[in-house]
């Protein structure tokens, strides 16, 4: 009867839902793996934040009608590139370029797309870089490419992108004139700070000296 179909159906939505989620746990994994070994043998941590977050089947459906696709799972997959979605936060526009090389250049790592908007902002202001890729993933049937997508920014950018998320979340649409420049012109400042911070970060690091004061930096 229906509700069985339905219950069913859910059920399987939830399977599909899963493969993204070990999907974003290895990629996560990677980035940790990453991070620890920075901390351990440089003294130093390129990577302030790793934060992951799945879609849920409401937001999956409510993003495949905002597409106007007919919300098959293989329609869903050829799609949404954001069910799983992996953000990370370093100190400095340079430890992003690092770690984005770290991770795509990982044999079992194929990146599907690249959105520099580090060097290409959007209009708004908006900075991350977004790598979209697939890692495979080792189920009981056999591997399964599983598409992630991670991203990139410095905490000024992360600053900036949550204040700016929470205008427009606020206001739901119309969000007045004079809060979008501020916003616009706040993209600009925070890109300033990332070039000076990442400038005395370099003079810094070229003292080299290891005391502990100046290991942690
Ligand atoms: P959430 O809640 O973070 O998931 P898409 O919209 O993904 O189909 P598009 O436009 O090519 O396609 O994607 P884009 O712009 O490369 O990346 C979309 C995601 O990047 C957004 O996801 C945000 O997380 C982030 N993002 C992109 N532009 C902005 C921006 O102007 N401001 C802020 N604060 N974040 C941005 P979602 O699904 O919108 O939201």
């Amino acid at each position: 009867d229906t509700i069985a179909e339905v219950a069913s159906l859910r059920d399987e939505f939830a399977r599909f839902l899963m493969r993204y989620k070990f999907g974003m746990d290895e990629i996560v994994t990677k980035l940790s793996i990453l991070r620890e070994e920075f901390s351990s043998t440089d003294g130093y941590n390129p990577i302030e934040n790793i934060a992951c977050r799945l879609k849920t089947m409401d937001g999956v459906l409510e993003k495949m009608a905002r597409k106007g696709v007919e919300p098959s799972f293989e329609a869903i997959r050829g799609t949404l590139s954001d069910i799983a979605g992996v953000r990370v936060t370093c100190s400095f526009v340079s430890d992003v370029y690092r770690i984005v090389d770290l991770l795509t250049t990982q044999q079992d790592v194929t990146v599907v797309e690249v959105k520099d908007y580090i060097a290409a902002p959007k209009s708004n202001g908006y900075r991350s870089l977004h790598v979209i890729l697939d890692v495979p993933v080792f189920l009981s049937g056999g591997a399964e490419p599983v598409r992630v997508e991670v991203q990139f920014r410095t905490i000024a950018m992360d600053f900036w992108a949550s204040l700016e998320h929470k205008t427009y979340y606020k206001f739901d649409t119309q969000v007045p004139q004079h809060l979008i420049d501020g916003l616009t012109g706040a993209a600009e400042t925070a890109a300033e700070l990332d070039a000076t911070m990442e400038r005395l970060h370099r003079e810094v690091r070229s003292y080299g000296v290891p005391t502990a004061s100046v290991r942690a930096i």
